[in-house]
């Protein structure tokens, strides 16, 4: 049975910028931050190195309870039995990474213009990124903002969950509220902070997660 992404902070990992460390220290960070909704994201390195990585944070979330997905790699979240996979506009089709991964595995895709939206949802994902909502450095190649807009058109048409992503800091997390999105990612936020715990404390409190 497909298990239910919890709503709130979701993190995602990015090792480049992560103040030196390796995506497993950082993830044992925010795990025992609290953060219940994890993204495996690494775009540098090799499918091997990935998936060592991705064994130990599989191990790390099934024992902290933790919602695990991972981004790009179906073969990866296959085997090793993660509870969600990410793809983005340029990935897979989703209903190409549905009959490969099974009803049981949550799909979330990267949406930045409603059309997106509209076809994710109407395509069974389970729920949709929307950003970047602010300037982001953390992705290559990303779109412009698309700003506070595009994330009232999403709560307002879009009935599966929501992920507000880009740009997304302590300093901006009120705005983001007003709107009320099932979930709010910070990627650099978090992974470049220099306390992570309090960091994760102060998003989750400015959430009610
Ligand atoms: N996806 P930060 S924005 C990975 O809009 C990613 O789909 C985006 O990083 C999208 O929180 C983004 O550090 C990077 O700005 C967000």
């Amino acid at each position: 049975m497909k298990k239910q992404m919890p709503k709130g902070l979701y993190a995602i990992t990015a090792e480049n910028f992560s103040n030196g460390e390796d995506n497993i220290s950082v993830v044992k960070k925010m795990l025992d931050a609290g953060i219940k909704i994890l993204q495996y994201r690494d775009k540098y390195k090799t499918k091997l190195e990935k998936f060592k990585q991705c064994e130990v944070i599989r191990r790390l979330t099934l024992d902290y309870n933790v919602f695990f997905i991972i981004n790009d790699d179906i073969d990866i979240a296959l085997s090793l039995q993660s509870d969600g996979i990410h793809l983005g506009q340029d990935d897979l089709p989703l209903a190409k990474a549905r009959e490969i991964a099974g009803p049981d595995i949550t799909i979330g895709i990267s949406t930045h213009l409603p059309n997106q939206a509209l076809l994710a949802a109407e395509h069974g994902a389970d729920y949709i990124g929307v950003g970047p909502i602010y300037k982001t450095f953390t992705k290559d190649n990303v779109v412009d903002p698309v700003g506070l807009e595009y994330l009232d058109f999403c709560v307002k048409n879009i009935k599966i969950p929501k992920v507000a992503i880009g740009g997304i800091k302590l300093s901006n997390l009120l705005e983001i509220c007003r709107y009320n999105p099932e979930n709010v990612c910070m990627i650099t936020e978090i992974t470049a902070s220099e306390n992570i715990g309090l960091t994760v404390k102060k998003a989750k409190e400015a959430i009610n997660d």
